[in-house]
């Protein structure tokens, strides 16, 4: 049991976050660690009025924001990358407290977004256009990428802060104010991240006010920034049901939309894989983060000829992971999150057992009593990819297949909705470079050699089909936070019409 009530070290993370006015004893929502179930504290909750006050003054924000020099902007997130570096480990403690990650994928969190900061900073002198070549003598023609206007993020539990940072800062530096909704399971990550943000901005000097903002509460305030024709993108990660909602109503005001939805995430592993690697690998990305990442390998196809020397290790490595208090013990896996999650898995496994599957795992674990959920991750060796091998259950459980023919593995691999994260494992050439050509993985992300999850920040990251095609954070994804204007500049002293029209007046 923890040695001091988590509310105590709730209190103590936020107070250095200088966000302790943000407890309320009287407030209206609940907010519970996982690590214990037990309420760590009670926030007032804002409403669909401060949803559509916030959408106002955001606004206010973009008119003279969108004015500010890009890398000027750049400033405010490098002063941000700063603050970040400085706190650290509060922020590390608090998604631990509030999504129960052990500290190291707390503080690996915090550093994705100091690492997108960064990559941010750089992007704020290279928001280039092209120049084009004209059909028309005497005139250049050339792309300008302008601010867009409010953005709207919206997150999950699972990643209480970094997917926030990939928006927010390519969003800030490209001229967008922001309004965050985090998920209503992790809005003390979310108040604090703004603190920390706070101080930057006091620093910054002559940022517009309302240039970043948190809402704080239910669907309805998600609901607002969807519905309304003030915000210029939303950006949304969650599950499939909620971008299904989202994706419709954002589109029919033709507004834009960023949607990072389920994955169902594969390995496959060749013959000739380095197997041990390949164990670790696959450990990691269907282990950790106790099966919660977007990211978290959910099925894996293991070739006939090594399937008896690979399966058995894993078994050994699910038998043998920790389960535990992240905070107080060394354990690589932590809680889930709820209940309802809980039972969740439990429904999958029975559906699986129910088809054939052989379970290995999945019992829950007397950690820290009644109202936390811990659970040994469940390895389920399954006949065939049917029932819940074809949809996302977020919990720690990996369908492992065997597969005699490459060319089937791969029809298999992609006949899924989610088309987010996949892996190979192979030493082989021409497996390796037919899982990543146009046969290949159809997923947004697909790697050789390492796991699913655990994405750099440098890479776009997202994914196809049921995940919902939107990119964040490195590579161009920038662009989705501006608008294009294609400009023709004519200097000469003739009027030639494009495709060679004459209109002689
Ligand atoms: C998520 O689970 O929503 O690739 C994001 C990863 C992390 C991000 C996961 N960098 O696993």
């Amino acid at each position: 049991m923890l040695t001091k009530p988590l509310s105590a070290i709730t209190a103590e993370t936020m107070g250095s976050c200088n966000v302790t006015a943000a407890l309320n004893v009287d407030g209206g929502m609940v907010v519970v660690s996982p690590i214990t179930g037990e309420i760590v504290a009670t926030l007032d909750e804002h409403g669909v009025a401060d949803a559509d006050a916030a959408i106002v003054k955001a606004n206010e924000a973009f008119r003279g924001w969108r004015l500010v020099p890009a890398p000027r902007r750049g400033e405010l997130v490098r002063l941000f990358a700063e603050e970040l570096r400085k706190s650290k480990d509060e922020l590390g403690r608090m998604v631990s407290i509030e999504a129960g990650k052990s500290p190291s994928e707390g503080l690996g969190e915090v550093q994705e977004m100091i690492d997108i900061c960064d990559f941010a900073v750089g992007l704020s002198r290279q928001l280039y256009g092209l120049t084009i070549a004209t059909e028309r003598p005497g005139h250049r023609m050339m792309e300008t990428w302008h601010p867009l206007g409010v953005v709207g993020i919206i997150t999950a539990f699972n990643f209480p802060c970094a997917p926030w940072c990939w928006n927010a800062a390519l969003a800030l530096v490209c001229g967008d104010p922001v309004l965050w909704k985090p998920s209503e399971k992790t809005p003390l990550t979310a108040l604090a991240c703004q603190a920390v943000l706070e101080r930057a901005i006091a620093r910054f000097g002559d940022a517009p006010e309302g240039l970043s903002q948190v809402l704080v509460g239910g669907p309805e305030l998600g609901a607002a920034l969807v519905d309304s024709p003030k915000v210029a993108l939303i950006s949304a990660t969650g599950s499939t049901r909620m971008g299904r909602i989202v994706g419709p109503k954002v589109a029919a005001r033709f507004g834009k939309c960023i949607l990072e939805l389920g994955g169902n995430n594969a390995g496959i592993v060749c013959p000739s894989a380095d197997m041990d690697m390949a164990l670790r690998a696959i450990a990691f990305g269907a282990m950790g983060t106790a099966g919660q990442r977007c990211t978290t390998m959910r099925r894996l196809f293991v070739h006939e000829s090594v399937y008896d020397q690979l399966v058995p290790a894993l078994c050994k490595a699910y038998a043998s992971v920790t389960v535990g208090n992240p905070l107080e013990t060394q354990a690589l896996v932590g809680p889930l999150i709820d209940a309802a999650a809980f039972e969740g898995m439990q429904a999958a496994l029975k559906e699986a057992d129910a088809l054939g599957g052989t379970v290995h795992g999945g019992q829950r674990e007397p950690v820290e009593g009644e109202k936390a959920y811990y659970v040994k991750p469940a390895l389920v060796e399954m006949p065939e990819q049917a029932g819940p091998v074809l949809r996302e259950t977020f919990a720690p459980i990996l369908y492992v297949m065997k597969y005699s023919d490459f060319d089937e593995v791969l029809e298999l691999h992609n006949d899924v909705g989610g088309g987010l994260s996949s892996s190979i494992f192979t030493t082989d050439l021409r497996e390796m470079e037919t899982f990543l050509s146009a046969r290949g993985s159809d997923c947004g992300i697909a790697n050789v050699n390492i796991g699913t999850s655990g994405a750099e920040i440098g890479g776009a990251f997202g994914g196809e089909k049921e995940t919902g095609g939107g990119r964040e954070s490195g590579s161009d994804a920038w662009r989705a936070y501006m608008r294009r204007a294609t400009n023709t500049i004519n200097y000469s002293s003739e009027l030639p019409l494009a495709q060679g029209v004459v209109f002689d007046i």
